[in-house]
């Protein structure tokens, strides 16, 4: 295995919360914090396509130090995208300007499954590890770095639907018209994604984050059988494959968006995840009560951004007083949207650190 010598961290803050110990600030960064609502990323992507800057290196690496360079954020996340997993099993995936992925040749039956391969992972997403390596070099220590992957449930979702759904009906029906199938199905995305992610530990990532984008779509019974298992070996299999590499073990952070508080706690009582992420849904009060152990990160509503700079820095101070010190990580409670002013992320940030 490759050795790395990577620059010493200087902020711990987020890593120190994320496995439950005491910090002198509460630790923030932002779901989707490089992308569309800084005008130094538009002007990046008017001159390089999505998915060149996910397999070039140094521009996944230029846009992930973007907000770095301008907030004080206390983590990094890798620039990429959940679904250079579907495209690296053999699905096209173009990314639509205003309408976000689309995949032109979805799995309509379980017939279309044949179509799919296994990737080896080092290979065909080789150059998310060799951003994440000379991320890690360029950040020189100022803030860890978090890699990524959707999970298999959110990703069967995109693979079928070939595309973004208000509703997930093709996907969803699935699940009761071939429920064999559909556990095939997120099987196979699960031995890929836990290759994956042992690949960004491997390169450097100091922290995992699996994105349930889709829970909201699940009742307790269908989380039950079609996420919860997925998400509990993923985090397994990798601590497991990493002390094997002799790696040390990252915290690992699931984040089931719109999962109701009883699948939300029925996860954490697996203990398979350091961190829970939460949704705007949810009151701090109940998360801190029912997801017992880990330690929970959220869940300002994006569109609370919205309010006046000094409305948003309240907000932010007064979601983190509802936990404390130990045991949170301050974040919005899903992406942050593309026109949201630049002055309500220094006020989010700043009212975060104060509180
Ligand atoms: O800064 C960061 O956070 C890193 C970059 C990042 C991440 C973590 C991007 C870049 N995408 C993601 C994850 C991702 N992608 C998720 C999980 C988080 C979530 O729930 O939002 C999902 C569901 C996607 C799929 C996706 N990619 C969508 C949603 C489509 C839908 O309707 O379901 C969209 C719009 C994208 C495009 C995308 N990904 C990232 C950016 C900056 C963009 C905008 C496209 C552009 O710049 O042209």
């Amino acid at each position: 295995m490759m050795k790395h010598d990577f620059p010493v961290l200087k902020n711990d803050r987020f890593l120190k919360a994320a496995r439950g110990e005491e910090v002198d600030k509460i630790p923030v960064w932002i779901m989707r914090q490089a992308g569309r609502y800084l005008p130094e990323f538009r002007e990046f992507r008017t001159k390089h396509d999505f998915f060149s800057i996910c397999q070039t290196p140094e521009y996944a690496c230029e846009v992930t130090l973007q907000p770095i360079r301008r907030f004080d954020l206390d983590a990094s996340i890798i620039f990429s995208d959940i679904l250079v997993i579907p495209q690296a099993m053999g699905l096209t995936v173009e990314m639509r300007p205003g309408v976000g992925p689309v995949l032109p040749e979805p799995i309509a039956t379980p017939g279309d499954m044949s179509r799919l391969k296994k990737p080896d992972v080092e290979k065909d997403l080789g150059y998310v590890g060799e951003a994440i390596t000379l991320t890690r070099h360029k950040l020189e220590g100022k803030v860890p770095l978090i890699g990524f992957t959707g999970a298999p449930w959110t990703l069967m979702g995109y693979m079928i639907q070939g595309g973004g759904s208000s509703t997930m009906a093709q996907a969803r029906s699935w699940l009761y018209k071939y429920p064999q199938e559909s556990l095939e199905l997120l099987q196979l995305i699960t031995d890929i994604i836990i290759d994956y992610l042992v690949m960004q530990a491997k390169s450097g990532a100091q922290a995992l984050q699996v994105f349930e984008s889709h829970a909201d779509y699940l009742n307790d019974e269908l989380f039950d059988i079609y996420s919860l298992p997925f998400l509990k070996k993923i985090s397994e299999q990798v601590k497991l494959k990493l002390d094997e590499l002799e790696i040390p073990r990252v915290p690992m952070i699931a984040f089931p968006k719109g999962a109701t508080l009883n699948s939300l706690e029925r996860l954490a009582k697996t203990e398979a995840y350091d961190v829970i992420g939460i949704d705007w849904t949810v009151e701090p009060s109940d998360a801190r009560t029912r997801l017992a152990k880990a330690t929970v990160q959220g869940n300002m509503d994006p569109c609370a951004m919205y309010a006046s700079e000094e409305q948003v820095y309240e907000r932010a101070r007064k979601i983190a007083s509802q936990f404390s010190k130990k045991g949170y990580i301050a974040n919005l409670g899903h992406g942050i949207l593309p026109d949201t002013p630049i002055a309500s992320v220094e006020a989010f940030i700043r009212g975060v650190h104060s509180s």
